[in-house]
């Protein structure tokens, strides 16, 4: 490529946000990176630290602000759209900020990339799917109907149907992903991994919700990295490609890797009160990014992966710990 590329990363101060813009900063040295992020609870500019200043610029804003968006996606050559509410927790209690970030948000990126006719990656999330049952042989494709269970995945789902919708009538060239559960450095203490690493951090026990057999399908949050950067160079306009690297594990397994891993008896959990509307099970079919893009996941190890980012959470207290107290506090709200 001839010209300067200069790629707006929305939500690049959230977790697979901010793996995506540290993993084209290695992979990209030539590129310009422009973060676009407003620093919900789930943001958090740390996350950015080791990061030149004069390759990584960051601006605080809104992706429901219209007009900064358009400003930013003017001077750029890709947008990638990651900034949403994430948390299906928190869109069972609170729905109406999925509403506004994940529908509005996501139309005022679309109204700008078509003014300025840039290239647009939309990330998108498997949940929008619904849920597989625990024994079938089927997984999620790029042909699976729409079937969303919660607020969280109601609303991506809506912000996808806007994506096909914006190709379709006004020719907006872009691309879609939809991946499944991410893993790695950065995440949020309130989802699954983070959370119980944290609780032994602190002498707790794990928190299972109910039984423990809904099963996710885990991914290193630099493996969709690669997905993405794969995508946007080499994925054909208008199609959707599902990220996954075949890391199925029911819950309960997981918590008990993360005891075995820490020392701890693996019964060393306790059951809570199961999510309303528990999706029971998501798995990816990746044979279409594999075969038409070549490619392939780095972290096949989940136990490996699992155990890096142990560490990285020991090694990352002060990171963790100002989030910590607060998230707890919202999970004994809602008496989870
Ligand atoms: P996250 O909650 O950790 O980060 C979201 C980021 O977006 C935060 O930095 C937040 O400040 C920012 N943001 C939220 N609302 C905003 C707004 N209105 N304007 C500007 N910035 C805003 O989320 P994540 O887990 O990193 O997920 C990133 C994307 O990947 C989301 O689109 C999510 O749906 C998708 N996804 C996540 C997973 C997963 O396992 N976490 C899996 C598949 C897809
Ligand atoms: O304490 C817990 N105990 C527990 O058993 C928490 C926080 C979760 N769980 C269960 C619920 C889910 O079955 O673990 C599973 C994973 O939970 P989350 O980490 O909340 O993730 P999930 O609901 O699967 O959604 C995630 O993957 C898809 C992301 O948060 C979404 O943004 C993404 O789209």
């Amino acid at each position: 490529m001839d010209r300067k590329v200069n790629i707006l990363v929305t939500g690049g101060a959230g977790f697979i946000g901010a793996n995506f813009v540290h993993y084209i900063y290695k992979q990209r040295p030539d590129w310009q990176i422009t973060v676009l992020d407003c620093l919900t609870y789930a943001g958090n500019l740390a996350n950015l630290d080791g990061l030149n200043e004069s390759r990584v610029k960051f601006v605080k804003g809104n992706i429901c602000d219209g007009e900064t968006v358009a400003r930013l996606v003017k001077e750029c050559y890709y947008v990638v759209h990651f900034a949403a509410e994430s948390h299906v927790d928190n869109s069972v209690h609170s729905p109406w900020p999925f509403v506004q970030t994940n529908i509005v948000g996501t139309y005022q990126i679309l109204e700008a990339v078509r003014k300025y006719n840039k290239r647009l990656h939309h990330i998108s999330t498997d949940e929008v799917y619904g849920d597989l049952e625990l024994n079938e042989s089927r997984k999620f494709n790029e042909e699976t109907p729409y079937n969303p269970s919660s607020p969280y995945s109601a609303t991506k789902a809506g912000s996808d149907h806007l994506v096909y919708a914006w190709i379709r009538s006004f020719g907006v060239q872009a691309t879609l992903s939809n991946c499944s559960n991410n893993y790695g450095p950065y995440q949020h203490v309130e989802k699954l991994i983070p959370r119980q690493i944290t609780e032994i951090l602190e002498g707790r026990r794990p928190k299972l919700y109910g039984e423990g057999k809904n099963v996710r399908d885990w991914i290193h949050a630099e493996d969709h990295s690669s997905g993405v950067l794969a995508i946007l160079e080499k994925g054909k306009n208008g199609e959707t490609y599902l990220i996954g690297a075949d890391g199925e594990r029911s819950n309960r397994e997981v918590i008990e890797l993360i005891l075995k891993n820490m020392g701890k008896d693996t019964t060393d959990f306790d059951h809570v009160a199961d999510r309303p509307g528990h999706d029971m099970r998501y798995a990816i079919d990746s044979t279409k990014i594999r075969g038409e893009l070549g490619w392939t996941p780095k972290y096949t190890d989940f136990e490996q992966g699992l155990k890096d980012t142990i560490a990285w959470y020991k090694n990352n207290e002060a990171w963790w710990k100002p989030q910590k107290a607060i998230t707890e506090a919202k999970y004994l709200e809602i008496g989870r």
